[in-house]
């Protein structure tokens, strides 16, 4: 459990030397925890009215129902319900706020964005019915963002991406199933109120509605904010860049940025690079400027900008940690508040920017469109203001920093699997058809210390891209194995099985790919997409020998992510079981009845090596079923040890 398992040498000498001296950190405050709740942990506490808080007897000895007469079916289905619409609502709210500077950039309201790809704007344009001849990018930008906006009020349409993009036989599936999404927020109102005191009782009826608002989500919400930041802030290439706390800098003004949303990242970077404060930074004896990114805040400007990233969620009390760090600068989601009291023991200030995210004890700056430069250049004044008051005998960096290849997309991997000539999905679905890759596989989510703090990811990935699955990845997991040198085409493709090795090394790219942020797992689903359009490998989602894993999720978007994958045919595998394991009924229907519904199942797995092989297993079932070719490498590579860092 918990701290042994953690592996990052980074993280561990902070971690180890800070301890000494007393800091706390998330390890301590979850240990302090235990043991936690049983009845939380299973699912079947309810606290949804003013009769309870009300539990369920696991053991059957005591009550089997709330003062209301709900049962643990009811109870552990309703919670779930409940939490996927707030993961869900997280990421189509991030949307939304994508949308609304869209519109400003289309009025002139804005300071220090623009169309970064404007080429892509008049793609989704077009997908969305605007005529784009002859028009100026303002003027799209207004058009599609006053679009965009349309897709979350509407009340019985489905949303635009979903019915335009998702594979007929899914679309099906979901008429027929009746969770065929309409606009996100009335999903999400509807799901809230379904989850109300005295409405869904019918544990099959809340789990309908968990699919229908996470699909708003995936085909939705979180579709709109990746499509949304390329139009706004670039569309990803790869591109080199470097991982771990050993970016930070001993002799540099130190900036994190931490949270998800790229709007107020981008322009921070923008504004390090103005030559008067690079000067001014130097004038108080440092060489410049670092910016540093945590979370998907990280991988946002990764994947645009090549930016290095700091950490993952767990990293982030750690970065303050080093002493090293002038401001954090944060927005929202995954932002702990155990930061602020990290930053008590240095000079670090934190500052929060978002009027949804504010935190007891820290600075805010409001960030807004209006002045969002100005904005950017007043926050990192503050840094370099702060940096004389580093004191550099409490400073520890760790050396570790790993090179890394990140900015991939579901339009870029036609390229590169294709190259120039043929650039197209033909040559992943071939090498899939032919055996020399068994299949593709997600890796994604968050870094928890309930499970391995990032290792089970690390392992995970090895155990598949050793028996040649191509994995691709988002969020803290790929950061996490970003830091193991797995993103990296040097390293990584000498510990894929030969089938992949060889595939990776004639296309040159690693054996896992990053695909960007949490909201970015919408690549996923397109890329996904794009394999069922090429054929021969199946001709729906769920006949795709794919498989998906979060084995560390610790938020509700999380959840949602995985319902949105299961609801569109795929299994997904999560370390430790979302709070229903206290209603056997409502278990065994999402991982096993599941799979005559959608085609998708969860399966609840935490040791990454058992979780890689239930994976495998089932990627080796789909492609019996396509009756695809036995595999043409059977024999396994061992991977020996653990990548040393640098
Ligand atoms: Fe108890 Fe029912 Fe109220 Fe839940 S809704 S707290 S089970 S009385
Ligand atoms: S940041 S949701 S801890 S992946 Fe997207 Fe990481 Fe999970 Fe937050």
């Amino acid at each position: 459990m918990s701290r042994e398992k953690l592996k990052d040498k980074a993280s561990i000498k902070i971690l180890e030397a800070r301890k000494s001296e007393g800091m706390e950190t998330i390890w301590d405050r979850y240990e302090a925890q235990q043991p936690q709740c049983g009845f939380g942990l299973l699912g079947i506490c309810c606290r949804m009215c003013n009769m309870g808080p009300c539990r369920i007897d696991p053991f059957g000895t005591g009550p089997q129902k709330g003062a209301c007469g709900a049962t643990a079916d009811t109870i552990a289905a309703r919670d779930m319900t409940r939490q996927t619409a707030a993961g869900s609502a997280s990421h189509s709210d991030h949307a939304r706020d994508l949308g609304h500077t869209l519109i400003a950039i289309g009025k002139g309201t804005v300071q220090g964005y623009s169309i970064r790809d404007p080429y892509k704007l008049r793609i989704i344009a077009a997908e969305y019915g605007i005529k784009v001849e002859n028009k100026k990018d303002n003027e799209l930008a207004l058009e599609l963002g006053e679009r965009v906006l349309q897709e979350f009020g509407k009340q019985d349409d489905s949303q635009l991406t979903l019915s335009k993009r998702a594979p007929k036989r899914q679309q099906e599936i979901w008429k027929k199933l009746d969770i065929f999404p309409r606009g996100i927020d009335r999903e999400v109102v509807e799901t809230l109120a379904r989850t109300h005191e005295g409405m869904d009782q019918d544990y099959k009826n809340l789990i309908q509605s968990t699919m229908r608002v996470s699909l708003a989500d995936g085909w939705g919400g979180s579709m709109i904010a990746t499509e949304v930041s390329d139009i706004l802030f670039g569309s990803p290439k790869p591109i080199r860049a470097r991982a771990n706390l050993g970016v930070l800098k001993e002799d540099e003004v130190n900036i994190i940025i931490h949270g998800h949303e790229p709007t107020l990242s981008d322009v921070i970077v923008t504004a390090s690079q103005d030559p008067e404060l690079i000067k001014l930074a130097k004038e108080k004896g440092t060489k410049g400027i670092t910016v540093a990114g945590l979370c998907c805040t990280a991988n946002e400007i990764l994947v645009r900008r090549g930016i290095p990233v700091a950490g993952n969620f767990l990293q982030q009390e750690l970065s303050i940690l080093t002493g090293a760090v002038e401001i954090m600068v944060v927005d929202i989601q995954c932002v702990s508040p155990g930061i602020a009291q990290a930053a008590s023991h240095f000079h670090t200030k934190v500052i929060s920017t978002s009027a949804k995210a504010s935190i007891p004890g820290v600075e805010h700056i409001d960030f807004r469109e209006d002045n969002a430069l100005d904005t950017a250049k007043k926050i990192i004044k503050i840094a370099i203001d702060n940096y004389p008051n580093r004191d550099k005998t409490k400073v520890i960096i760790p050396k570790e920093a790993m090179d890394l290849v990140a900015g991939f997309t579901a339009e870029n991997i036609f390229y590169h699997l294709g190259g120039k000539f043929r650039a197209s999905y033909k040559p992943l679905n071939e090498n899939i058809a032919n055996g020399r890759i068994r299949g593709v596989a997600g890796v994604v989510g968050c870094d928890n210390p309930r499970m391995g703090s990032g290792s089970s990811h690390v392992a995970l990935v090895k155990e598949l891209i050793k028996n040649n699955v191509l994995v691709v990845q988002t969020g803290c997991a790929a950061i996490e194995c970003a830091k193991e040198g797995l993103l990296t085409p040097e390293t990584a493709i000498e510990m894929a099985g030969e089938g992949l090795k060889e595939v990776c090394k004639a296309v040159g790219i690693p054996p896992a790919l990053h695909l960007g942020s949490c909201v970015d797992n919408s690549r996923i689903l397109i890329a996904c997409t794009e394999m069922v359009k090429e054929g021969g490998i199946g001709k729906s989602l769920d006949e795709l020998p794919v498989a998906g894993a979060a084995l560390e999720w610790m938020a509700e978007k999380a959840m949602a992510i995985g319902w949105y994958f299961v609801a569109s045919g795929a299994l997904v595998v999560f370390g430790t079981p979302m709070r229903i394991s206290g209603s056997q009924a409502v278990y065994d229907y999402v991982t096993k009845d599941m799979e005559n519904i959608t085609g998708g199942k969860w399966a609840f797995e935490e040791d990454p090596i058992k979780a890689a092989h239930l994976m495998i297993d089932h990627i080796d079932r789909k492609r019996k079923a396509l009756k695809l070719a036995p595999m043409m490498y059977t024999q396994s590579y061992t991977v020996t040890g653990h990548l040393p860092s640098e």
